[in-house]
């Protein structure tokens, strides 16, 4: 068998040329769904050397890399010997003793969909606002869908939706079922590449399907998914939409954990704190009780959320538990920083 890093011998390709690149639409293990440029879908290996050299990231490869291919035999199959450099990631903290590794869930994207229900499972602005952060801080736009309208109390609903007035993450309002907001979803998804991420049981399948009657993705009542502790769809996976651009349908969240964040830095990708932060006497103030703070103001006055400012301090608290009060840009390692202040 060849080397890996070796140049492929011009006489090895039967079949199509090698340093091919392709576009990986799924992920399990050493195995991959690839999708070649002339659209057709195939098999791939992962070389072990990709393992290797994926850094802090638990997996080499994720949906939306593109990749280089490779084969030695006609046989073989398609094997991917190198990741090209992504655009950009969206990922979160491996939960557990892998606190310091990052699950990458999608690169290479234009916006992360975060998809919430306004019926079960009920809306939680925490874990919608901790999704939110993590993408401001990897530089990809965020949009809010608020589903399951149908469902939704009118008061709770305007209650939620001037919670993000501020947010600069547009918020779309759906029905999967009965179709409301479905064409304006469409628009915000035509012509890119779109992941959809939130609460498993949230309706991201079931959006896709009304988006696309081809797709036929499974779908199950929450009641049933939460019973058995599993989500319904397990794992992501790329779809081209007739319109043109794509969507990845993933599974459903249970904790999301950001990844990387600097605890000092959170402040920056909450919107409203940013914008009223820079009145803060101190230019570096984290808006936990230092004096004169604009945040504070702006909260006793009802100009900033109260759930946001909630979202803000839970996961700054956990922030400084996994990386430490210094605002390193890097993971402490080690069991020791954990409780580290
Ligand atoms: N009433 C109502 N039910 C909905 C709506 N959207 C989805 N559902 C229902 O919610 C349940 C879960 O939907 P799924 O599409 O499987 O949810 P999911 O987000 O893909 O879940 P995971 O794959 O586990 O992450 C199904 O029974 C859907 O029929 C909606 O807008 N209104
Ligand atoms: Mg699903
Ligand atoms: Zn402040």
């Amino acid at each position: 068998m060849r080397g890996m890093s070796e140049p492929p011998p011009p006489t090895a390709v039967s079949s199509g040329p090698e340093g091919q690149e392709a576009l990986v639409v799924r992920v399990d293990s050493r195995q991959c769904d690839i999708r070649l440029d002339d659209g057709s879908m195939n098999p791939a290996l992962l070389r072990g050397k990709l393992f290797e050299n994926r850094g802090r990231d638990k997996h080499p490869v994720a949906v939306g890399d593109r990749v280089r291919l490779a084969r030695d035999s006609a046989e073989e199959g398609w094997a991917i010997e190198e990741v090209l450099p992504r655009r950009n990631a969206f990922g979160r903290r491996v939960a557990g003793e892998d606190y310091d590794l990052r699950q990458v869930l999608a690169t290479n994207v234009d916006q992360v969909v975060v998809v919430n229900s306004l019926g079960l499972p009920p809306f939680s602005s925490i874990v919608a606002d901790r999704i939110l952060a993590t993408c401001s801080f990897a530089g990809i736009p965020s949009v809010m869908v608020l589903n399951k309208i149908d469902k939704a109390k009118r008061r709770k609903l305007e209650k939620i939706v001037a919670s993000y007035a501020n947010a600069e993450s547009p918020v779309i309002q759906t029905s999967a079922i009965e179709g409301d907001g479905v064409e304006e979803l469409r628009e915000c998804l035509v012509g890119k590449t779109s992941v959809l991420y939130g609460l498993s049981g949230a309706g991201k399948s079931t959006l896709m399907n009304a988006l696309d009657q081809n797709l036929q993705l499974e779908t199950r009542e929450v009641s049933a998914s939460l019973s058995s502790g599993r989500h319904t769809t397990t794992f992501s996976r790329w779809y081209p939409l007739q319109d043109g651009g794509a969507v990845i349908d993933t599974p459903g969240v249970r904790k999301f954990r950001p990844f990387g964040i600097p605890p000092h830095e959170l402040r920056l990708h909450l919107p409203e704190l940013r914008e009223r932060g820079v009145e803060c006497h101190y230019p570096a103030c984290m808006h936990r009780g230092e004096p004169d703070c604009a945040v504070a103001s702006a909260l006793d006055q009802n100009q900033i959320p109260a759930s946001r400012y909630r979202s803000y301090l839970e996961l700054l608290t956990e922030l400084e538990e996994v990386y430490g009060g210094t605002g390193s840009n890097e993971p402490k390692s080690g069991p020791d920083h954990k409780t580290r202040r």
